[in-house]
């Protein structure tokens, strides 16, 4: 069976993707987790054998590895075309790939200045300190709720069901989440969606149980 390396549940925000991906789809997996924390000095170590890159997430589908979150859901929807993982029409297909390399490629204040941490909360005078402070989190924050706002129904996912762009914004969604900055209402709508899916549940719920 095909094996994702992933790490922290709490704080992996590129294994969460992959593993949303596989979960959600309900696509056979085996996970292996390395924990990527103080418990852990050997994790570079423990990976380089995995792939040289030593990063997560890592594919192992037996006949070779892929080391990469997106090149790993590429090559999920190329396996599995009947599931949908991006959306059937072409030009949703061509901006659902175009947001999630974009997720892939920019936001660097937001994941800067807001790591994922499932088991933390600001407040929301935290949260509103943090917004004040800093422009570029502001500007990337406008360009994530400009992208969101793109969706057709307001209750629904970005491109009517969940697909692998959702899982893209997903870690955006937790990291807005948990350090309390201010967004519309209609982003809020979305945010919701996410966190009940049961595939983002599931991964909260075992990253909440994990030991820090
Ligand atoms: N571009 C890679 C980024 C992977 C990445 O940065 N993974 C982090 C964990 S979320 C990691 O392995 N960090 C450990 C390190 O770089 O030493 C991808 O999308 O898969």
């Amino acid at each position: 069976m095909q094996r994702l390396y992933i790490a922290n549940k709490n704080s992996s925000s590129w294994s969460m993707r992959a593993w949303l991906v596989l979960t959600a789809f309900n696509i056979d997996f085996e996970e292996v987790l390395v924990r990527f924390d103080a418990t852990n000095p050997s994790f570079k170590e423990q990976l380089s054998h995995i792939h040289a890159n030593a990063q997560v997430p890592v594919l192992d589908v037996g006949e070779f590895r892929i080391w990469d979150s997106l090149a790993i859901c590429e090559y999920l929807a190329e396996q599995h075309p009947d599931l949908a993982l991006w959306p059937r029409a072409k030009a949703l297909r061509a901006q659902a790939r175009s947001i999630s390399g974009e997720m892939h490629s920019s936001f660097m204040a937001l994941r800067e200045l807001c790591p994922m941490n499932l088991q933390m909360q600001y407040s929301t005078a935290e949260g509103q300190a943090l917004w004040e402070k800093h422009a570029a989190l502001r500007a990337d924050v406008a360009r994530i709720e400009h992208i969101w706002a793109k969706r057709a129904d307001a209750h629904a996912f970005l491109f009517g069901n969940f697909c692998i762009a959702d899982a893209f914004y997903a870690p955006v969604v937790m990291r807005l989440k948990s350090y309390a900055l201010p967004v519309s209402e209609q982003s809020q709508q979305y945010m919701q969606q996410i966190i009940k899916h049961p595939a983002v549940s599931a991964w909260i719920h075992s990253g909440l149980e994990e030991t820090v």
